[in-house]
């Protein structure tokens, strides 16, 4: 889907755009008071304080209409230059855009003022020449936005929006909009019964469903399998620590704020764990090391708690209680570079296992000039960020360097993908840490008899169970390979009467080899039996009639496809089995 922010031309089209709704707005709701109207990605969006009003979708049209009409009347887009004085004289009853102008330095910032016909709006430009230009543009939604992105702000309406040059491209953009909406995991996790949630549990604090809790079953054997045989130590830790044991790893100085509160039983002030290190530091402790134990890795499916805002909450893809696939891996300063490749072609492995194509690979860096989120050690810092890149660049990967995204502790390797609706996500991580096992006063004793610092990879593959199965449920749009999927085969015999006895032996056999079984013995019509098969994306359908009874045969048809297949159970029993057991992404 197209970045509007990327593209010049289109950019300048929107923010144009951004201003033509806010001129409909002021139409249609005098008392409108504007705040700001940026592009973004997915389009532009006006930030509005309609006083007691409220915009509704229902609304959308109707300022829609407005914006025609002004585009229609064609009136040129004119720029002004203007001195501080004269921009808080013109925007005086608008107290946000007297905020903006306040802030602005006179000396290197020149203040600039669009007109087109009776509105005015502060801006930066460029803007197109005339709202002319503005034909073919779609009002998106409409939803709450804290002013300034701070929730003791007042909550503004914002209206999203996007602009094209000709209709064809808008066109073909809301159809791929339309489509994104179909892909949703929120959408397919509804209709397929995957996870669900509910205001008394609290919000991003989903409840897996049966059938999601399969995958994510199959997931956590997948991961611990590979994992295993990689050599990592699976351990069971509780979901809160002390305190003091997040004032010792350093969460509670620079992670505080997406923490939950701290809670007092006893005497002893507890925190649910926003992040699994602080107590895999302690395991490690627990024992004295030799460099010839290292890489020690020590990994868990565990559950952490993090402060998300409300309006950031989505689905699985952003919880509040979440499972990651962690891990923490003890290694000697020598080893950094060879086991950040082992974690590298881990995460290879297993895109290419779940036909994972379109990510990117970032490279989060720290902003030297914030000292406060990042610990003050440049060598630190710079040797860390030179290990990464170059084990990046031996492996030979495309990536990105994204400064100020590093986590506190140290550089890492994140994964992005882009789910079906919204920002792109990080999936997979791998983060460098020179200054946890400091803090926690970790050692192992080298080879020359020496007590020495080991150094610490944090790596989640899947990232969260939660966040990998959104993805995977918009990747495959539902239908999951065979190994995954709730229900993998769906017996249905032709004929009640003759053959439903059958289709119980059938049924019973494949359950007793272990696979997931349903069979359809409702009394419906064939036709409508087979089509919900497909609706509900069941990998196999078993279509049992005289000659499949007769023969001790089952026909086979795969999702999304019209040809049947007869076979021998035994045949097709081992067709599954393979299928299972090589993970295969289509049957
Ligand atoms: C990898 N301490 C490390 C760990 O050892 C850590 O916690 N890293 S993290 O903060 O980047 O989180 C790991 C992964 O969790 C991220 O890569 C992302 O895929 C996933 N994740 C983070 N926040 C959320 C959330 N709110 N909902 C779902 N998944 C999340
Ligand atoms: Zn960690």
């Amino acid at each position: 889907m197209i970045n509007i922010k990327e593209d010049e031309k289109l950019s300048v089209l929107n923010h144009s755009c951004a201003h033509l709704l806010a001129q409909a707005v002021k139409h249609l709701y005098p008392q409108a008071k504007f705040w700001v109207g940026p592009v973004i990605e997915e389009g532009f969006y006006y930030d509005i304080d309609l006083g007691d009003a409220v915009i509704t979708e229902e609304d959308l049209p109707k300022i829609e209409k407005e914006m025609k009409k002004i585009s229609k009347d064609g009136k040129r887009i004119i720029r002004e230059e203007i001195s501080k004085e004269e921009a808080l004289e013109k925007f005086k009853d608008n107290p946000y855009k007297i905020d903006l102008i306040s802030r602005m330095d006179e000396k290197d910032t020149i203040i600039s003022c669009y007109t087109q016909g009776d509105f005015t709006d502060l801006c930066r430009g460029p803007h197109v020449e005339t709202v002319k230009l503005l034909k073919h543009f779609k009002l998106l939604k409409v939803s709450g936005a804290y002013w300034k992105g701070d929730a003791k702000n007042k909550v503004l309406q914002r209206i999203y929006g996007i602009c094209f040059e000709n209709e064809e491209d808008l066109e073909n953009h809301l159809k791929l909009l339309e489509e994104a909406k179909l892909r949703d995991h929120r959408k397919i996790g509804k209709e397929q019964e995957l996870f669900m949630s509910h205001e008394l549990v609290g919000a991003g604090m989903p409840l897996w469903l049966p059938n999601g809790a399969i995958i994510r079953k199959q997931l956590e054997n997948y991961i611990y399998e590979k994992e295993a045989k990689l050599g990592y130590l699976h351990v069971y830790t509780p979901c809160v620590g002390t305190v003091d044991l997040y004032k010792t790893s350093g969460h509670w100085d620079h992670y505080k704020e997406n923490m939950f509160p701290m809670m007092k039983v006893d005497e002893e002030e507890f925190v649910l764990r926003p992040m699994n290190c602080p107590h895999h530091m302690l395991i490690y402790k627990n024992k004295m090391h030799s460099y010839r134990d290292l890489p020690i890795r020590i990994g868990e499916f565990a559950t952490d708690f993090r402060y998300e805002a409300s309006g950031a909450v989505k689905g699985l893809e952003r919880v509040r209680c979440m499972c990651q696939n962690d891990a923490h891996l003890f290694v000697t300063p020598e080893q950094i570079g060879e086991e950040f490749k082992k974690v590298v072609n881990l995460i290879l492995d297993v895109y290419k296992d779940f036909g994972i194509k379109e990510y990117k690979f970032r490279l989060s860096l720290r902003d030297p000039e914030d000292k406060e989120k990042y610990f003050d050690d440049d060598k630190m810092w710079n040797e860390a960020e030179a290990k990464l890149r170059e084990v990046l660049n031996e492996l030979n990967v495309d990536y990105f360097e994204a400064i100020g995204e590093a986590a506190f502790y140290g550089p890492k390797l994140d994964v992005e993908v882009k789910p079906a609706v919204g920002p792109e996500v990080t999936l997979s991580t791998c983060q460098l840490d020179f200054l946890l096992p400091r803090r926690f006063d970790l050692s192992y004793i080298d080879s020359n008899g020496e007590k020495r610092v080991p150094v610490v990879l944090h790596r989640a593959i899947f990232g969260t169970f939660d966040r990998f199965t959104a993805f995977i449920i918009e990747e495959t749009k539902g239908a999951f390979p065979l190994w995954l999927n709730p229900v993998q085969i769906n017996v249905i015999p032709v004929n009640l009467e003759y053959h439903e006895e059958y289709a119980k032996e059938v049924y019973e056999k494949l359950q007793n080899e272990g696979f997931r079984v349903k069979l359809d013995n409702r009394n419906e019509k064939l036709g409508y039996r087979m089509r919900e098969s497909q609706t509900k994306k069941i990998p196999l359908t078993l279509i049992l009639g005289d000659n499949e009874k007769d023969s001790k045969t089952v026909s086979y048809r795969r999702y999304g496809e019209k040809e049947t297949t007869t076979v021998s159970m035994d045949e097709f029993i081992n067709l599954v089995k393979e299928s299972i057991n090589k993970k295969e992404y289509n049957i």
